[in-house]
């Protein structure tokens, strides 16, 4: 991409109402825009990073063995009464009456209309175990939406649902996801650690937050060292294996987490404590019948009765998550981006534009790098290079190539790492082989 011909309207200023680095960035970096409170546009360069998210996030869903729908952000309100959650649900659930005066909503959550498309559809235990997800858009009239993306109201949400005929199954579906979820962070770059969590108004009893670690967070955290020393990208089961073994091995921790909520017993493990902030990015739930009772969603166990089934809800942040990402990493200049989410790999600058040698070089360059396939944006405009670095570094590509009049004249082309800061010249003839993979 030329920037020449882009749509990037990055800021030099802070905007005043950004408090913290992710939210000031990602509208300095031109990611996003605001529409009313909490309510945000996606510009180009932010819509690339939220796609990669959300692709990463389908990914391991798919793997995991789950299958992607997509449900509309209206619902009716008729299943939320049937769940008996219309009422509870409060002032967080933006409610719309149509013109017939049927009362409508957007979507908070999707458990009542999964619920319902399966209870029309699946009758028999031997059509279990399934698991349904979508990635959706969701509203929640948040009481104090702040922080950009990472509190809004209207958010993109990937939200799994598990139905499975016992307890002993519907776990083995829990554990699938748990396992899917440290995969799907480790692959965004950042490290989520799984928390016992409070269920809330999803409601159920075994229930597990992942928490990205991160000094603006909204909630304290301790945990155990030994999180430190979890590799989750090691954790590649084969098809049909237990996955409890790879659970336990994280929830061993994880207790001493839950534990460590309580400051007085952390005293106690104080050597092996870690302390610090996080931001919640997934959210997994296990809850049994609690909406498949109330809505009879039924099937035929294999002695013929009829019994309501277990279900679990999954979800991930995946727009909070790109505001996550940027929390934990970033620094004074500007985004650091892990290399699977970034917007583009690499971003070429040509230091001076008004030398036609090296306008051509650069020119080739780039018309390279997009050959062999490697995602470039290629700063071509007639602005000073101190403001192409300065620009390159705020955007936080992980590579940057800079080319100028001296450079062109030796075959070199200078290369920097942007999460290092690391400086190498390179030869014209072997960047683009260094930089394709
Ligand atoms: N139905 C269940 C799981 S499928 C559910 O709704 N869970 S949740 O309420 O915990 O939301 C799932 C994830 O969405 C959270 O972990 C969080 O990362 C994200 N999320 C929730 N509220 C917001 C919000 N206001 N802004 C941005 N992301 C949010």
């Amino acid at each position: 991409m030329r920037l020449s011909r882009y749509f990037l309207p990055t800021l030099k200023e802070t905007p005043a109402e950004a408090q913290i680095a992710s939210h000031r960035l990602m509208l300095r970096a031109g990611m996003i825009r605001q529409g009313a409170a909490g309510i945000y546009s996606w510009l180009p360069l932010g819509h690339r990073v939220l796609r990669k998210i959300e692709n990463i996030v389908r990914e391991e869903q798919d793997r995991a063995g789950a299958f992607e729908v997509l449900m509309p952000t209206i619902q009716s309100s008729d299943l939320w009464v049937e769940s008996g959650r219309y009422d509870d649900y409060g002032k967080e659930m933006l409610r719309i009456e149509d013109r017939h005066g049927r009362k409508m909503l957007y979507g908070p959550t999707n458990e009542e209309m999964i619920t319902d498309i399966f209870r029309r559809e699946v009758k028999s235990y031997k059509d279990l175990p399934k698991n349904l997800y979508h990635i959706q858009w969701k509203f929640r009239d948040e009481i104090r939406p702040r922080f950009g993306v990472m509190r809004g109201r209207e958010f993109l949400m990937k939200d799994a649902y598990s139905f499975d005929l016992d307890t002993e199954s519907a776990v083995r579906s829990y554990n699938a996801m748990f396992v899917a979820y440290l995969r799907t962070f480790a692959r965004l770059g950042v490290r989520a650690i799984p928390m016992r969590a409070d269920t809330g108004p999803i409601g159920g009893d075994l229930s597990h937050e992942f928490i990205v670690l991160a000094e603006t967070g909204e909630s304290e955290v301790f945990f155990d060292q030994g999180f430190n020393d979890f590799d989750p990208m090691a954790t590649q089961p084969e098809s049909g294996t237990d996955l409890q073994p790879i659970v336990d091995q994280w929830t061993s921790l994880y207790a001493a987490t839950e534990e460590m909520h309580d400051p007085s017993k952390a005293a106690k493990t104080s050597d092996r404590l870690v302390q610090g902030r996080g931001i919640e990015v997934g959210h997994i739930f296990f809850f049994g019948d609690k909406y498949s009772k109330p809505m009879k969603a039924e099937v035929q166990n294999a002695e013929g009765a009829s019994v309501a089934v277990q279900m679990g809800s999954y979800g991930i942040g995946v727009s909070r998550l790109a505001g996550a990402i940027i929390e934990a990493s970033h620094d004074a200049n500007g985004i650091i981006w892990p290399e699977s989410v970034a917007p583009f790999k690499v971003g070429l600058m040509n230091l001076t534009p008004k030398d036609a040698d090296c306008t051509k070089a650069c020119d080739q360059l780039y018309s390279d790098l997009c050959k062999a396939g490697v995602e470039v944006l290629f700063d071509d405009r007639a602005v000073g290079a101190g403001a192409k670095f300065a620009n390159m570094d705020l955007i936080g590509l992980p590579w940057q190539i800079a080319l100028g009049s001296r450079g062109i004249k030796n075959g070199i082309a200078e290369l920097k790492n942007r999460a290092t800061g690391e400086k190498q010249e390179v030869d014209l003839a072997t960047i683009v082989a260094k930089l394709a993979n």
